[in-house]
């Protein structure tokens, strides 16, 4: 393999902070090079899993998502599909390439919205208990209303994952939109703290997201049974998680951005977009983050 040797005078990123003070790479554009990372992930015949919920109306969602992961998303690496949802029979028939595979796994539903994602922790652990651990190597637990539009591969890949949110990317930490009230068992204190995560984009080894989807499953019970429920649910409970169990490796906003929100200069690829969703035929009510 052909490729230009790292020199330490020349650092491949000087706009952006490429390791945080626990030295975790955080990943950008222009900081790896993807063929030496397919060749050791190849090497281990690495599979990945790739979650992702559509309850109710989410399903119209898949075809795209599934398409585009089909054309970006682990090329050349094993890749099973697990779609959580209550409509199996939605499930798009899409042709794969070799050695990629759609795993319909049917759940229930919840009457409130949520409570259909704050579910998601739970469910993930316990099929990360009952079959990913004996499936995959490492899982990618994504939303649904997404489409992949550029490579996402194997660089991702780290014991335990987080990704930058991409409205707080530059927020100071008091802005971060963490639970403040010491009554959930989410809340994070004023001066903790590193960034503000997107609980729409995780991962790990399938033992990392089993321990993650634990806590943030259990202190998610823990609050409905004193009936608080953190500001932004599960992602108030995954930004607690990450505060005391750093990341290994933490993903740029490339990994998850929003057309709305521009394009700024730093900003190298868009790798994985937010789908505008018709929230008033999608959905009763919610007012998202993301804006
Ligand atoms: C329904 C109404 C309001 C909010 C969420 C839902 C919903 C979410 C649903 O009916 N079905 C479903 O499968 N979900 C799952 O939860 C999807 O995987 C979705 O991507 C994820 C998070 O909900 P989002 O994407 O609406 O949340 P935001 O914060 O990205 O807008
Ligand atoms: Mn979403």
């Amino acid at each position: 393999m052909v490729y230009t040797k790292p020199h330490i005078f020349k650092p491949l990123r000087t706009d952006v902070l490429t390791v945080t003070p626990w030295l975790a790479p955080i990943i950008w554009e222009g900081t790896f090079n993807v063929d030496i990372l397919n060749e050791q992930f190849r090497q281990r015949n690495t599979t990945v899993g790739l979650t992702v919920f559509a309850i109710k109306k989410y399903v119209v969602f898949l075809q795209q998502f599934l398409e585009t992961a089909e054309t970006y998303f682990m090329v050349g690496h094993r890749v099973k599909y697990y779609i959580f949802t209550d409509r199996p029979e939605a499930v798009p028939n899409i042709t794969l390439k070799e050695g990629r595979e759609i795993i319909p796994i049917r759940v229930q539903n919840y009457p409130r919205w949520q409570e259909i994602s704050m579910r998601r922790m739970e469910m993930l652990n316990h099929y990360a208990q009952q079959r990913f651990i004996s499936e995959v190597d490492f899982l990618v637990c994504v939303d649904a209303d997404m489409r992949f539009s550029d490579h996402v591969g194997v660089e991702i890949l780290s014991t335990v994952f987080g990704t930058i949110h991409p409205s707080f990317y530059a927020a100071e930490r008091q802005a971060f939109t963490y639970e403040r009230r010491p009554t959930s068992k989410a809340y994070i204190p004023q001066d903790e703290g590193d960034f503000y995560y997107i609980g729409a984009f995780f991962g790990g080894t399938v033992a990392e997201v089993y321990k993650l989807t634990e806590k943030c499953h259990k202190d998610i019970m823990a609050d409905k049974n004193k009936s608080i429920e953190a500001v932004w649910q599960e992602e108030s409970h995954l930004n607690k998680y990450f505060v005391y169990h750093k990341p290994t490796k933490i993903l740029s906003p490339e990994y998850l951005w929003d057309n709305s929100l521009g394009n700024p200069k730093f900003l190298k690829k868009k790798r994985f977009l937010a789908v505008p969703k018709n929230h008033a035929a999608i959905r009763n009510k919610r007012n998202s983050n993301l804006k």
